[in-house]
């Protein structure tokens, strides 16, 4: 089904289920340097402490729970079938608040990746040592969580553009507009004649190319959003 709704979600929507963002005050980047933990390079330089760094994230996001914000999507991609949710977040949020067509651009932190053969499968552990080999190719230093790295190319990009393309409207939750291409979706969208919505604690540096801002908690804005396009 073409999608009519297709809504980019990034950090801030996870932010009321405890989970840290980036960029804001105390954000992930303002503790540890992206280029140290978030590039081909860094693992190829420190894989334990890169895996560390994940291992954190990983326990912090199964042990958080879905906040309302999560909760209003599910209900209205069941309401609406023609929703389309894709995810900057690592977390698997949108999928426990009961979401079930959700692109995960950035990767996910419940699957890893062989860097050395490029298999890739579902990750239960709470930890990712070199001892766990790859079920493809039986070697282990080169397993690794299956995040998008910067320099690295997201997934889906093609059925995002043409979700981007088809959608009568495009709704921006919870991200700063700081990382492309998925900063470029509200242009893209905007090209092909969609209405454009962003709702985000406070203006960001795109808030320019959407036609509205609201400003408030994703908690509150969301599932208000929600009703409007629900009628109920
Ligand atoms: C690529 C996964 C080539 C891992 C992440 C110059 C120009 C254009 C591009 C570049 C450039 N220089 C470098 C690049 C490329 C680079 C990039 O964009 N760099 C930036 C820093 C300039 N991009 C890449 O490398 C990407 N790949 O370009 O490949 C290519 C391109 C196209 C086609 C083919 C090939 C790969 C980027 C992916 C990197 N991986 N994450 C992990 O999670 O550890 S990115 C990282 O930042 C996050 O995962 C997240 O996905 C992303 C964006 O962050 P946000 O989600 O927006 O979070 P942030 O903290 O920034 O903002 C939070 C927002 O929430 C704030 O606005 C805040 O106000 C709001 N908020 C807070 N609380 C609440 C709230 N809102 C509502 N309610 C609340 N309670």
């Amino acid at each position: 089904m073409t999608p009519r709704i297709v809504i980019l979600t990034g950090a801030g929507i996870s932010a009321e289920s405890g989970l840290g963002t980036f960029r804001d005050a105390g954000g992930v980047w303002t503790q540890v340097r992206l280029e140290d933990v978030a590039t081909p390079e860094a693992f190829a330089r420190d894989p334990a402490m890169v895996r560390a760094f994940y291992d954190a994230r990983r326990a912090q996001a199964r042990a958080a729970a879905p906040n309302p914000a999560h909760e209003a999507l599910a209900r209205l991609e069941a309401a609406r079938p023609d929703t389309l949710i894709v995810t900057q977040n690592v977390d698997a949020l949108h999928e426990r608040a009961g979401a079930r067509n959700v692109i995960h651009m950035h990767g996910t932190l419940d699957g890893a990746l062989c860097a050395a053969c490029g298999h890739r499968w579902p990750w239960t552990p709470e930890t990712m040592t070199e001892t766990d080999a790859c079920p493809g190719c039986g070697r282990g230093e080169g397993v690794r969580p299956d995040v998008v790295w910067f320099g690295e190319t997201p997934h889906d990009l093609d059925r995002i553009a043409d979700a981007l393309d088809a959608c009568d409207l495009f709704v921006a939750i919870g991200t700063s507009g700081a990382v492309y291409p998925a900063a470029g979706f509200v242009a893209e969208a905007a090209a092909a004649g969609a209405r454009t919505l962003e709702l985000n604690l406070e203006r960001t540096e795109v808030s320019a190319l959407f036609e509205e801002t609201r400003t408030g908690r994703a908690s509150e804005l969301v599932p208000a959003w929600v009703s409007e396009v629900l009628g109920d």
